[in-house]
């Protein structure tokens, strides 16, 4: 068979506890675990299409033509366990809020591993297909599994993977995106960022120390289903990364004056007996961990904060799955 194709769904994630650095070298292992919640309303679909009639790999991106340099270099990995030298023709849509200008690499690079391996006649067990998706994006492992995700950082590429986290929290949980709007220059990508903070933020080697910490109070909360000391561990925690992203030399400040409003509000939402916490990642918009009873309050006061463009709730999402 000259051609072999496979389509993908995978939501995007957002992490309780960040991943923010990584560990030298190709295998692109994180320097720290990390934590996060699968997003129902955040989905990318992909299809695969192996062709051995392609001279290159080509890349559709929401509609149109996109550099295909990073998925190569992905697909190379499939193609290896495949023993394949086809090409492959990849079309992916994400399915975002409009106009979010949220981060899609974790959602984009599940599906993708999902769909390539599907159409490669790859079979991969779950912890190895989230060892090929950290090779995408590290954030991407994550995203193949549904609710809670844990990702180990480990020594070894084999001991870096993710795992889904019970938790009875699942079903009363919600996030509440804050789309922060404004128009500034583009926020630094945060692979780039991540390595210039951790060569020379003098506040880096704290934020190492923080997360195993972090970890550990999130994972007990998320056992025993106490979603304010969640929640607070979750906003902490993503304070300490901008903590040490400010404190790079350069600074990589992430943050609008939207964004500290937002935290202002979050703040005077949780005064008034609101369950509203915040975290925020490589851009400046704010994502607010509430209860399915507080989302709509939450997501009403939020859109009346000057500078911010759009709100969604979202429940918890699902694993990646193959569609076809
Ligand atoms: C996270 N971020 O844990 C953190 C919080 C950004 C801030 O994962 O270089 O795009 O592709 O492995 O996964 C963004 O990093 O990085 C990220 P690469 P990725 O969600």
């Amino acid at each position: 068979m000259s051609t072999a194709t496979a389509t993908a769904r995978a939501c995007a994630n957002i992490a309780l506890v960040k991943y923010w650095g990584k560990r030298p070298g190709v295998l692109n292992l994180p320097a720290a675990g990390s934590l996060s919640l699968t997003l129902a309303a955040l989905v990318t679909e992909t299809t695969v299409t192996f062709d051995a009639e392609l001279e290159r790999d080509e890349l559709e991106l929401d509609g149109r033509p996109a550099d295909v340099t990073r998925t190569t270099r992905f697909l190379d990995l499939v193609r290896e366990l495949a023993s394949s030298h086809a090409r492959a023709r990849i079309v992916t849509r994400n399915e975002f809020p409009t106009a979010s200008g949220l981060a899609s690499s974790a959602s984009g690079f599940a599906a993708l591993a999902v769909a390539a391996t599907k159409a490669a006649g790859v079979t991969l067990q779950p912890r190895a297909l989230t060892q090929l998706a950290r090779r995408g994006s590290g954030s991407a492992a994550r995203s193949l599994f549904g609710g809670f995700v844990r990702m180990h950082a480990g020594d070894r590429d084999e001991d870096a993977f993710a795992e889904p986290i019970a938790s009875p929290l699942l079903d009363r949980v919600r996030m509440v995106i804050a789309v922060v709007g404004g128009g500034l220059a583009k926020a630094h990508g945060s692979r780039d960022a991540m390595e210039h903070v951790a060569a020379t933020s003098p506040l880096y080697a704290g934020w190492l120390q923080t997360v195993p910490l972090d970890l550990v109070a999130v994972e007990a909360a998320l056992a025993s289903g106490d979603l304010a000391r969640l929640g607070t561990v979750v906003e902490a925690n993503a304070l300490a990364m901008h903590a040490s992203a400010i404190a790079a030399r350069p600074a990589v400040i992430y943050w609008q004056p939207a964004t500290l409003a937002l935290l202002a509000a979050v703040r005077t939402l949780r005064g008034n007996g609101r369950a509203a916490w915040a975290t925020i990642d490589a851009g400046p918009h704010v994502k607010v961990l509430t209860t399915i009873d507080d989302a709509d309050h939450v997501a009403r006061a939020l859109a009346g904060v000057e500078g911010v463009t759009a709100t969604t709730v979202s429940a918890p999402g699902g694993g990646a799955e193959v569609l076809k």
